[in-house]
């Protein structure tokens, strides 16, 4: 089968309703290729989350067209546009259950060696191996207290679980430190290839290696390439490196 996951924004431009119609993204234009590792950096409230919310069509245009394998994700069905698209949000929601539990998340033709291999990909199968009841351990108001970082890595191997075309990262590798970060990167490099990866970040570090970084001001792009074309070419990009 052909390669899968691509993703076009042409001239989109999207305002929230009743918010004084101020658009939060003009003119929007990008593309990411199929397997793709794709940064986007920008000040906060630039239009980051805004952006990829677009993809799995949370939200429709006011002019532009956000296209997924080609086509306007206007005429793909919804559910299935969205079965494809794995979402790691900036805030991991946990629930009152086993880690299992939460890792399936409704999925429950998910198997145990699917769960494993989603949480070994995360970086989370060690952190989980050191609890005396592994996978059974019990999570929420009576259980296991997690560090922002280890929730971060459930959330990521939630999203893996799926086995999306896409995956959706907003923002979630900030509790992470940076050791741990490279190694869930080297990691769904090794096994989630061919995966497009869309990766919303304020670290630029966290960004620095991907194929392209998108940096967006004010809801423009104001800049796209590499870490190096970036640093030679956008002042924005350079301020945020800086700052
Ligand atoms: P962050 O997460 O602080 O780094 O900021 P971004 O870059 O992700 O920005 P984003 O897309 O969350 O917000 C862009 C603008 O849109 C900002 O002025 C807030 C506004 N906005 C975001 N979400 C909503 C929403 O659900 N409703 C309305 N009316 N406005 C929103």
């Amino acid at each position: 089968s052909s390669p899968k996951g691509r993703i076009d924004f042409e001239n989109v431009t999207f305002a929230y309703e009743g918010a004084g119609g101020d658009p939060v993204l003009k003119n929007v234009t990008f593309s990411c290729l199929p397997g793709e590792t794709v940064g986007i950096i920008g000040s906060t409230g630039a239009g980051k989350s805004t952006l990829i919310s677009l993809v799995p069509r949370f939200y429709d245009t006011i002019s532009g067209t956000v296209k997924v394998d080609g086509v306007d994700v206007k005429e793909l069905d919804p559910a299935l546009l969205r079965n494809r698209i794995g979402i790691v949000p900036q805030k991991t929601i946990l629930f009152s259950g086993t880690i299992s539990d939460n890792l399936r998340y409704g999925l429950a033709s998910a198997t145990q060696e699917e769960i494993e291999q989603a949480a070994v990909m995360a970086e989370a199968h060690p952190f989980i191996a050191t609890f005396p009841e592994g996978y059974a351990t019990r999570l929420g108001q009576k259980g296991v207290n997690l560090s922002g970082g280890q929730k971060q890595r459930l959330s990521i191997a939630r999203a893996l679980i799926r086995r999306p075309d896409i995956l959706i990262l907003d923002d979630c590798t900030s509790a992470l430190d940076t050791a741990t970060e490279t190694r869930i990167k080297e990691s769904l490099k090794q096994y989630a290839q061919g995966v497009t990866c869309l990766m919303i970040a304020q670290r630029i570090s966290s960004v620095m290696d991907a194929d392209k970084i998108i940096v967006l001001d004010d809801g423009e792009v104001v800049g796209v390439g590499t870490h190096d074309t970036l640093m030679a070419s956008c002042r924005v990009y350079v301020e945020i490196f800086q700052s």
